[in-house]
């Protein structure tokens, strides 16, 4: 749960940065301080549009005082006045809404206010988040690695990442034969923790909304086989986790170069990929052991009716990591001297226990894991409930535990489901006390604040399913506008979604391939009120919401991970099942 605080962030990765594209980024250089104002619109809206069933609202700045909504035809489908003038603090914005919710009718429209000011053309619709999901989960596709990748239009490249080796940090040497997984992020490297965590939130939508992800076409060299897309996609990432397993059951941290590369194509990276270890007996980690075994429980759940030899395996894996977890239950992990690539550093690794136990006892209902559960738990009032991240999983434990229809002998359940409520219900104030009607508090806007707005819709769809309420509903889809364009850049987070899309992630294959769009299907890490990179230090110190750019050198403010991209998918599963 508690992070390593390391402000000392890599010199290799500020290099990395730094390697980009030299044209593109001299250009950048040459221009004074990013001005992160200059993207803003007035209308602030869902590019994508609005579900026809449920509200649809618009936050717009400046002085309009009533708008109309007009169809394709141009004729007025709706018209209105706008709310109360409010001032919004996370983005310094003075805001008034739009509420549109009376329109129902599927179609084309655009909003206009009296300022004569018009939106870009949006839907009403009941598939209008259908492509979305379907690019935002296609993009894991785009981030394999060790295999030749083809999503058309040219993002493509040859299998990457072919070398492998042995870390002396992992206590073994030699040349190893693995490969797999998927890139974490706009570098190469590949990380146990967020590996685990990014595929058990994809396998959770799968478990929560399975009728729109069995039918969802991704186009991947499986498809037509005997999975649907959607599982082949995450067995892909399943199979290497599983190779990070040492024949004692411990599971090692990383595959990473030791620095990061340039801003490089994958298989123009050639350094060899290391398996790294602690550097000390056991080698291995707890929080990488305890998350492999929450992940490959799940995976035992999902894979059963299509492939019992797999599940099997995926939970024998379980087993032996959640064994060797309980002998090893404080190794935490520090990157060796010779390292820069990605921390993941915790130095509690209580909550990934917390969370293997929930997950093994759904999964199996062995008492074993009921009795670790049951002792690590909080009691009534001490379970505190927040949106889960890749640090802090014991949400995730909680929730595995009150979703299982075992019974419930520690009689935790409703206690659990008490408290995710209470916490929906404060996101639900938060989401009524701001101009853009997100959920994030000012202290939301941390690195990957994008990914926390997802993961913050996740405990509220999860609250939702324990005790229905569509307020909880409303809060989550506004996180979803909030992220394709409901907020102060008037600007879409997910490339190649929505009408004004952000253009530059940092993102190797984006910024390498010679393409100028952006990859897509890929969100944003979005605003930092922490800049920690030195294109994002370049920034004026403003309010939360406007501490973002988009420039691929910002890494602390606009690159791409897979544990960002999860929580999207999640969303978006929840949104195309209504
Ligand atoms: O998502 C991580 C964020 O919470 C941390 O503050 C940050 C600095 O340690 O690292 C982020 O994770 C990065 C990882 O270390 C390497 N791959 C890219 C990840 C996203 O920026
Ligand atoms: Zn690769």
């Amino acid at each position: 749960m508690m992070r390593r605080r390391d402000f000392l962030l890599s010199s290799a990765r500020s290099l990395a940065a730094a390697a980009v594209g030299t044209t593109f980024l001299s250009s950048r250089m040459a221009v004074a301080a990013p001005d992160q104002n200059a993207l803003a619109g007035t209308i602030a809206l869902n590019q994508l549009g609005y579900l026809p069933s449920q509200p649809k609202m618009a936050s717009v700045r400046g002085n309009a005082a009533s708008f109309v909504i007009r169809s394709a035809k141009n004729a007025v489908a709706l018209q209105g006045k706008l709310g109360e003038a409010r001032a919004d603090a996370a983005s310094g914005d003075t805001l008034r809404s739009v509420d549109f919710s009376a329109l129902t009718k599927p179609g084309s429209y655009v909003l206009e206010l009296d300022t004569g000011e018009r939106s870009d053309a949006f839907q009403i619709g009941r598939d209008v988040y259908h492509d979305a999901l379907r690019l935002a989960m296609r993009s894991y596709y785009g981030q394999r690695c060790g295999c030749a990748v083809d999503l058309g239009g040219g993002y493509a490249h040859p299998a990457c990442h072919m070398s492998a080796g042995y870390h002396a940090s992992s206590g073994k040497s030699g040349a190893l034969q693995n490969h797999g997984g998927w890139h974490d992020a706009g570098d190469y490297g590949r990380y146990i923790v967020n590996a685990a965590v990014s595929t058990a939130t994809l396998l959770w939508a799968w478990e929560l909304y399975q009728p729109v992800l069995k039918t969802l076409g991704l186009q991947i060299p499986e498809s037509g086989g005997k999975l649907p897309d959607y599982l082949a996609e995450i067995r892909w990432n399943l199979d290497w986790i599983l190779t990070l397993q040492d024949d004692d059951g411990g599971v090692w941290h990383k595959q990473t170069s030791l620095q990061f590369c340039g801003f490089i194509m994958p298989q123009a990276d050639t350094l060899t990929s290391y398996v790294i270890g602690t550097g000390e007996p056991a080698y291995k980690g707890t929080c990488a052991s305890a998350d492999f075994a929450a992940v490959m429980a799940v995976a035992a759940r999902c894979y059963g009716s299509y492939d019992s030899e797999y599940a099997k395996r995926c939970l024998d894996a379980a087993r032996k990591a959640w064994a060797w977890s309980v002998k090893h239950p404080d190794v935490t992990f520090h990157n060796p001297p010779d390292v820069g690539t990605g921390e993941y550093g915790d130095t509690d690794c209580a909550d990934e226990m917390l969370w293997a136990a929930g997950e093994l006892w759904r999964t199996t209902g062995d008492d074993e894991y009921e009795k670790f559960f049951a002792s690590a738990a909080g009691k009534g009032d001490e379970i505190k409930i927040a949106a889960p991240d890749w640090s802090g999983v014991s949400p995730l434990g909680y929730w595995s535990y009150a979703l299982s229809e075992r019974k419930d002998a520690a009689g935790l359940r409703s206690a659990i489901q008490q408290a995710t409520v209470k916490a929906a219900e404060s996101l639900v104030a938060n989401s009524n006390s701001n101009g853009y009607d997100n959920t994030l508090t000012e202290t939301d806007y941390v690195w990957g604040s994008n990914g926390v707005a997802g993961n913050q819709a996740l405990l509220l769809l999860v609250a939702n399913h324990f005790h229905p309420d569509s307020s909880f509903v409303h809060a989550a889809l506004n996180n979803l506008h909030y992220l394709l364009g409901r907020n102060c850049f008037s600007l879409s987070w997910v490339t190649q979604v929505g009408t004004r899309s952000f253009q530059h992630p940092h993102h190797r294959p984006s910024a390498a391939d010679g393409i100028t769009a952006p990859w897509p299907g890929l969100l944003s890490g979005g605003p930092n009120r922490r800049p920690a990179d030195p294109v994002a230090k370049t920034l004026a110190m403003a309010p939360p919401m406007r501490m973002y750019v988009d420039d691929s050198g910002a890494y602390s403010m606009n690159e791409i991970a897979i544990n960002w991209n999860a929580p999207l998918v999640f969303l978006l599963a929840a949104a195309n099942s209504l």
